[in-house]
């Protein structure tokens, strides 16, 4: 991958906005993150237990690195979530790989109640040790933000009401597509006798990072806000991720394939509105809505696919891979009906381009690759 680790280099044009707290107006470390840290380490010591909730398209990109160690000195399970998003074939091997590194974790998709169900057996067990003992027990969930930590303490406050319905109503944590929803650490009852507390956390990233790619990677899966980066860069990188993997390629024969007999998809949260796809001015019912995104999609991976196997030049070439991207933009701008004159073409190009990836309408992926085990000797 050395067009993409040039390109990397080059820092995509971020300049001086590199990823650390006093980068610039937009900050990739707002006010309310250093405080929130703090306040987690703080918590963290009454835990008896911590949810460390990750995004499973960068299982490692999404940890944050400062409060590793206070996360592993813990009873800890990583919940992989949004594996709906993810490559199904590579998550088991990184569920796989935390095994190895004798670390519970489970894949979840924290709007599924059979796959929190499973994240709960794990917890249940872990805490057998402490629920005989103790008459309250605390268990926090923590990462990075939007990787689904509101959404998951809501679908478990589902499963244990159906559990102890005599529960006083409880009102549900905050959820959001944009990072930085929650605020504040917010507790939520969701157990008696014991009485189990569930704690809801501020999204928090470390104060810098010097890895532009594992940046990237936050941006690209919405940990970030969009401004801080600007949607061109995560879309360059994104686009170079997808060249130099060849994957346009793998979407020839999708091309052909009928739109007709979409069904309707009844999700109760969808990440990234659709809506955003469609030109402004139409109004069309919820079927059509899904033939024209479905339509939009494979204009977009049709595009893709032609500019990369029609490309002479070499990925592996950073000014290479660089034309190939621009004649991308000009290609997706087509494909996604963008008029020719409009003076921001690049940046709604960006935008629809990421919504479409973002709700998983470009396939499932994995960014991160899965380290090698070291053999114990
Ligand atoms: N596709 C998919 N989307 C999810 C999943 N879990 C959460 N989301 C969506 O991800 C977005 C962020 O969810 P939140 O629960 O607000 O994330 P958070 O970690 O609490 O975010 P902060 O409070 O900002 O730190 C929302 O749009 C959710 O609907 C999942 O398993 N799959
Ligand atoms: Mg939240």
């Amino acid at each position: 991958m050395s067009g993409l680790k040039e390109l990397l280099k080059k820092g995509l044009g971020l300049g001086d906005m590199a990823f650390n707290a006093g980068g610039g107006a937009i900050t990739w470390f707002p006010g309310h993150m250093a405080a929130a840290t703090r306040a987690i380490r703080h918590r963290l010591k009454l835990a008896d237990l911590v949810i460390e909730v990750r995004d499973a398209r960068i299982p490692l990109s999404s940890a944050n690195a400062d409060l590793q160690p206070h996360l592993s000195a813990k009873r800890r399970v990583v919940a992989l979530n949004k594996k709906d998003l993810a490559n199904p074939n590579i998550m088991h091997k990184w569920t796989h790989y935390f095994e190895t590194c004798n670390q519970n974790c489970v894949a979840i998709n924290a709007h599924s109640k059979s796959s929190v169900k499973k994240l709960l057996e794990v917890v249940e067990f872990k805490l057998k040790e402490v629920i005989c003992k103790e008459p309250t027990l605390l268990v926090m969930v923590v990462g990075v933000p939007n990787v689904g930590k509101s959404a998951l303490i809501n679908s478990i406050h589902q499963i244990a009401k159906s559990r102890f319905p005599v529960q006083e109503k409880m009102k549900r944590a905050a959820v959001g597509p944009l990072p930085g929803v929650t605020q504040d650490i917010a507790g939520f009852k969701i157990a008696h006798k014991p009485s189990i507390y569930v704690l809801d956390t501020p999204g928090v990233l470390v104060p810098s990072i010097s890895d532009i790619e594992t940046g990237l990677k936050l941006a690209l899966a919405g940990s970030v806000k969009d401004s801080v980066v600007g949607e061109e860069r995560i879309v360059q990188y994104l686009l170079a991720v997808l060249n130099t993997r060849g994957t346009p390629l793998h979407w020839k024969h999708l091309n052909n394939r009928r739109i007709d007999g979409i069904e309707y998809e009844a999700e109760e949260n969808h990440e990234y509105s659709l809506k955003n796809l469609k030109p402004k001015r139409r109004n069309l019912p919820n079927r059509s809505d899904l033939v024209y995104v479905e339509d939009l999609v494979m204009q977009v991976q049709r595009a893709l696919y032609s500019s990369l196997s029609e490309f002479n030049g070499n990925v592996e070439d950073e000014s290479d891979l660089e034309s190939l991207i621009d004649l991308q933009f000009s290609a997706l701008q087509k494909a996604l009906k963008i008029p020719h004159k409009a003076s921001e073409a690049r940046l709604m190009v960006s935008k629809k381009f990421l919504t479409l990836f973002r709700t998983g309408k470009l396939g499932p992926f994995i960014l991160d690759d899965v380290p090698d085990v070291k053999p114990v000797s």
